[in-house]
């Protein structure tokens, strides 16, 4: 099933041409109407007459964060106030939020984008969808509220936390497709299961889990736990929430809305854009925002674009699952490490939980890792053998995948932290400690 057949199936000419054209309208709009862009395509010396194909947008200066700040909180608005009906914001680690602005129109356009990857991941009106996002300026509860809404499926809007209750509303209202991180869809899963429930005590078919990265191990932990089909949506509150990427049925990649967004793969370090099926950072710009148009965002999430066709008929290309954020990236003994494969390492190894921390110190000026791991089983913690057994074997894995021999640590059950959100996985005690 598809949401909107005519625009997920577009050919390959069909979606350059479109693009091509609301480009050219969206860097016109950022020229005329907002400051900020006049200046830097000024001095970059471009004008928006000069965008005649896809490839010069190469000649249009990139947008971070950073601009976004520069101009908190509305700076960045393109339409009038009293076009805006709302705003979110998202609060990242330090400093100002980054707040986007939405016009009637967007949240049309968001909401239909947002309904694509729903029924890609088999919805339909007859579902009940407990959101457990947290509700507010995260546009991660909203942006699927309105999406799940337009479909015509039964919306509780529960917020995250209170996990118990969320278990009772999941059970009672016979919830049949869960939304939230998939972390928080694990510890759901976990506290279920101590609170003496099984997967066949509810009604859960599907999974829609976003807003950080899950690798396939996880992925397939949490199908057991909660019975569910779990797919992956992907997005980013500067370009509107979710909705700019799905994935369908085939979990073969994200389908990019490309009909509202123009994707770029970058080199991080260099900026130069890179051949189709490379690997780097992803870079979007907007193609029919009105509140807040963006031209070239880099995300810093690390990611390769499929422009292949998929079994399922779109021809939206897709983006692979993120490897991680290039400011996520540690440097260890010269080996460049995303958390995400240390995930993947270890949720291979049978006996551990999907909980883990990784911990990073200098010592010696040299960064090392930690990695925290809880075992299933409490009582192993006292059979030194098989304990040594397990935590060589994760140490190999790690070397294996990684190359890397770092330390590590066996916990008890329930002992590292657990998130309702996105999940914090590094503790990173480089700057606060005194260097050895
Ligand atoms: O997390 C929007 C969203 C909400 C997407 C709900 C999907 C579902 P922000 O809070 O602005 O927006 O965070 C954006 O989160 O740059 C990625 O680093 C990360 N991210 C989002 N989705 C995924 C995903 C929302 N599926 C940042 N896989 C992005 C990996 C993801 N990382």
């Amino acid at each position: 099933m598809m949401w909107q057949p005519e625009a997920e199936t577009m050919s390959r000419k069909g979606i350059e041409e479109l693009q091509l054209a609301k480009l050219k309208k969206t860097v016109k709009n950022c020229y005329d109407n907002v400051p900020h862009y006049r200046k830097k395509l000024d001095e970059a010396g471009v004008n928006p007459d000069m965008i005649k194909t896809l490839d010069d947008i190469r000649y249009l200066p990139f947008t971070t964060k950073e601009d976004l700040r520069l101009n908190y909180p509305f700076g960045m608005f393109a339409a009038p106030m009293k076009d805006i009906v709302r705003v979110h914001a998202s609060s990242g680690t330090t400093g100002l939020p980054t707040v986007v602005g939405y016009t009637r129109h967007d949240l049309d356009v968001w909401s239909d984008i947002v309904a694509r990857f729903i029924v890609a991941a088999g919805v339909t009106d007859e579902d009940i969808a407990q959101i457990s996002f947290g509700y507010g300026l995260f546009t991660g509860a909203l942006g699927l509220h309105y999406g799940l809404e337009k479909v015509g499926a039964t919306v509780i809007p529960v917020s995250s936390g209170n996990t118990e209750r969320q278990i009772k509303l999941m059970k009672d209202f016979g919830t049949t497709v869960l939304i939230s991180t998939p972390t928080y869809a694990m510890y759901i899963s976990e506290t279920a299961k101590k609170l003496g429930y099984t997967k066949d005590d509810f009604k859960l078919r599907i999974g829609l889990f976003g807003s950080e990265g899950c690798s396939i191990e996880m992925r397939s932990q949490i199908e057991d736990g909660l019975g569910v089909f779990a797919t992956d949506n992907y997005g980013l509150s500067e370009l509107m929430g979710p909705g700019i990427a799905g994935e369908c049925e085939y979990r073969e990649g994200m389908h990019i809305a490309e009909d509202h967004f123009y994707a770029e793969i970058i080199d991080p370090n260099t900026g130069e854009v890179l051949p189709k099926g490379s690997t780097g950072e992803l870079v979007l710009t907007s193609l029919s925002r009105e509140g807040i148009p963006v031209l070239r965002y880099r995300t810093k999430d690390i990611t390769r674009i499929d422009y292949e066709p998929c079994k399922c008929g779109r021809t939206h290309a897709r983006m692979a699952k993120t490897m991680g954020r290039s400011d996520d990236m540690l440097k260890i003994k010269g080996v460049n490490v995303f958390p995400t494969q240390i995930e993947s390492a270890i949720l291979g190894v049978d006996g551990i939980s999907p909980n883990y921390q990784i911990v990073v110190r200098r010592q010696n000026y040299m960064d090392n890792i930690e990695v925290k791991v809880e075992v299933v089983d409490g009582s192993l913690l006292e059979r030194f053998g098989e304990l040594e057994n397990l935590q060589k074997k994760i140490q190999k894995q790690i070397l294996v995948v990684l190359g890397l021999d770092c330390k590590v640590t066996l916990c008890s059950p329930m002992t590292i932290e657990r998130f309702q959100g996105k999940a914090k996985r590094v503790v990173d005690l480089r700057f606060t400690q005194e260097e050895k």
